[in-house]
């Protein structure tokens, strides 16, 4: 019998979304318990994650009610940490290969997607680098991480590489899309044209199959996200 899994995370974390990612891909049972940051319960950051961050899950001890977790279960937080632990449980499903050298291209890739590609995309986002100049540079070394093929990160199935960076894709179309971040207006659209390149074709071609994945496409809620981010990222001030 498995043992219970619980997932605390929220709908506009792009990192609680890794989690779902990769447990959909290995088709793993668990619990989700959507955790109100706006307003977040005394018992989360008390009994699951003392940093009051989501993701977190819960492992093993008894099937309790999310909202009131069990002392005897495993507590585990940081989204990179849960998805090796998630590959680890479930060695069957792929999510992290055995051979030594594919392993390590895995993770390699999502220390990448952290430092040159989420930090850069943030800091643009919010305004605290004038330019994309640098995200574009974390565009041009994932691409240069991906698989021959462009399918998938590493090799030739997905792994927990892929659901580390899937979120941040379908975040970068919406900024794209939208324009919405704390840049001068029209840099949103402007990047999202520069990466019509042919110098990006790799990277978007790679874009374009993880946003059609299942597991991306049925827990994907762009519009959602585009409404809630009107309303928490400021407005440029020029
Ligand atoms: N490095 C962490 C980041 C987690 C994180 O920043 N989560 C945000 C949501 S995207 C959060 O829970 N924020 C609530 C808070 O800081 O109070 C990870 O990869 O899991």
């Amino acid at each position: 019998m498995p043992q219970q899994l619980t997932l605390y995370l929220h709908k506009i974390s792009p990192y609680s979304h890794r989690i779902e990612l990769a447990l959909a891909e290995a088709n793993i049972k668990y619990k989700a318990h959507q955790v109100d940051l706006f307003n977040k319960p005394k018992w989360f950051a008390a009994t699951v994650n003392p940093l009051g961050k989501v993701p977190a899950i819960t492992y093993g001890g008894p099937d309790v009610d999310p909202a009131e977790p069990s002392s005897l279960s495993f507590k585990l937080a940081e989204s990179n940490v849960i998805l090796q632990f998630v590959a680890e449980l479930y060695p069957e499903s792929g999510l992290l290969p055995k051979d030594p050298v594919e392993r390590a291209k895995v993770l390699f890739f999502m220390d990448a997607v952290d430092r040159h590609f989420d930090k850069p995309g943030n800091d643009w986002m919010y305004g605290r680098t004038e330019s994309y100049e640098v995200y574009l540079k974390g565009v041009e070394m994932i691409q240069g991480l991906l698989s021959e093929s462009g399918e998938f990160a590493v090799g030739d199935h997905y792994t927990i590489a892929d659901a580390t960076i899937g979120p941040l894709l379908s975040r970068l179309k919406i900024t794209c899309g939208t324009d919405i971040g704390v840049f001068s207006v029209g840099q949103g659209t402007k990047l999202g044209e520069e990466l019509k390149a042919p110098k990006y074709a790799k990277f978007m071609k790679y874009v374009q199959a993880m946003l059609e994945r299942p597991s991306l496409r049925d827990t994907n809620d762009e519009a959602y996200l585009a409404e809630i981010w009107k309303t928490l990222i400021p407005k440029r001030r020029d």
